[in-house]
């Protein structure tokens, strides 16, 4: 875990004018340690997000950094005209060698990103109007980076959703059983490996590759506190070649349910019809002039599969010894794996109806 010292020891590297005032963690992701810097400019406090890159899961930081200056430059340019642009994009703040990180003395690679004021993210989606403007802005996130000019993004995480191979490590960690944990997940280690069948039905589909997001949970959309409106798409360390379903996956994952992603109590895990619907108005609001059928065929598939491999991952690594994601109690990724199984479940009991509705809004 990263310390206030060295936070704040690296916020100096940084081209921000003043004096730093006070650093504090900030925000709930399961990757990156994210810092929230005040800064006293001449008596007026001014913010910034300090982010140290977490080099164990992004391996190469500076093909990973020249991913998100290529892709914020490009959706800058696409969105100039707008009004409130600046809210609109997210801003690196180069560090004061010139480059776009900073790497500290015992390696610690580290970032600055302008602080989008007047707009917040939530770990629960609240309202239908809020899967609307989620679906929206990642849709519209798609459609802007469509014509990223080449070469193509890096691979941040090669693999990334790749089902099968996500399966397969699963697999791997329950022969080795390293945390002797395997015990405590026998029903979920069941329910994984009744569904495998599923896990090559979106690489088999013939779909296009495109710039996707990857990573398109709701806490990952700010919205506008004044309007509500989804303002601006951040954390791109995922953004990378990818399918579409896969950011519409993870979005039916965390914007249809009005659960926490690690709530005990499964009675409240389950995908909300309406809550689905407003999303998928809101993303085809932007998206739906570039899918394709075959695409619009598969938005529910992929939010039953999406949840399926987030599962996994989340089992996978409670077996390997929490390794992984970020955990703040026991059993953390159990409770998480827990939440997807029981969407999957609550999915698979409506997705007929969601693929009418699918059909019935796309013709
Ligand atoms: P992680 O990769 O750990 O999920 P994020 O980049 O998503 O990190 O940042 C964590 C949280 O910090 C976000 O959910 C958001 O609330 C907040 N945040 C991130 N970037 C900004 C920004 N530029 N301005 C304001 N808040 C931000
Ligand atoms: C991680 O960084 P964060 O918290 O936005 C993870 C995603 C998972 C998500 C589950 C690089 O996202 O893939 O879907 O947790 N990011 C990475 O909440 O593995
Ligand atoms: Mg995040």
């Amino acid at each position: 875990m990263t310390s206030h010292t060295q936070a704040a020891e690296a916020a100096r590297h940084f081209l921000i004018d003043g004096r730093l005032a006070a650093i504090a963690p900030y925000g709930s992701g399961h990757i990156n340690d994210t810092f929230c810097a005040v800064f006293d400019r001449r008596g007026a406090p001014a913010r910034s997000i300090l982010q140290r890159i977490n080099t164990a899961v992004f391996t190469n930081p500076a093909a990973l950094m020249e991913n998100v200056q290529r892709v914020t430059a490009h959706l800058a340019a696409r969105l100039a005209d707008e009004p409130d642009r600046a809210r609109r994009v997210l801003a690196l703040i180069p560090a004061r060698s010139g480059q776009p990180f900073h790497v500290d003395a015992e390696g610690g690679c580290w970032r600055a990103y302008r602080f989008l004021e007047g707009a917040r993210s939530y770990d629960a989606v609240e309202s239908t109007a809020q899967a609307f403007q989620a679906g929206r802005a990642f849709g519209r996130f798609q459609q802007l980076l469509a014509d990223l000019p080449a070469p193509r993004l890096n691979d941040t995480i090669p693999d990334f959703h790749h089902t099968p191979r996500r399966f397969a490590a699963f697999e791997q960690a329950v022969a080795a059983d390293a945390a002797g944990r395997a015990i405590h997940a026998r029903a979920e280690i069941g329910f994984a490996l009744a569904h495998r069948s599923m896990t090559g039905e979106l690489l088999n589909a013939g779909l296009p590759e495109r710039v996707t997001h990857n990573d398109t949970k709701f806490n990952n959309v700010m919205l506008d506190e004044a309007t509500g409106e989804g303002l601006c798409v951040i954390d791109l360390d995922t953004v990378m070649p990818g399918l579409a379903l896969y950011d519409f996956g993870d979005m039916v994952r965390t914007t249809t349910s009005p659960a926490m992603e690690d709530e005990r109590d499964l009675s409240k895990v389950d995908l909300q019809f309406p809550m689905f619907e407003a999303l998928v108005r809101g993303y085809l609001s932007t998206a739906g002039g570039f899918l394709t059928k075959a695409e619009k065929d598969l938005l529910a598939f992929s939010g039953k599969l999406i949840t399926f491999e987030i599962g996994i991952r989340f089992l996978t690594d409670y077996l390997a010894g929490d390794t992984y994601f970020k955990i703040h109690r026991q059993g953390h990724n159990l409770d998480r794996c827990r939440t997807q199984f029981k969407l999957v479940e609550s999915i698979e009991n409506q997705e007929e109806a969601m693929n009418r509705l699918i059909e019935s809004i796309s013709i």
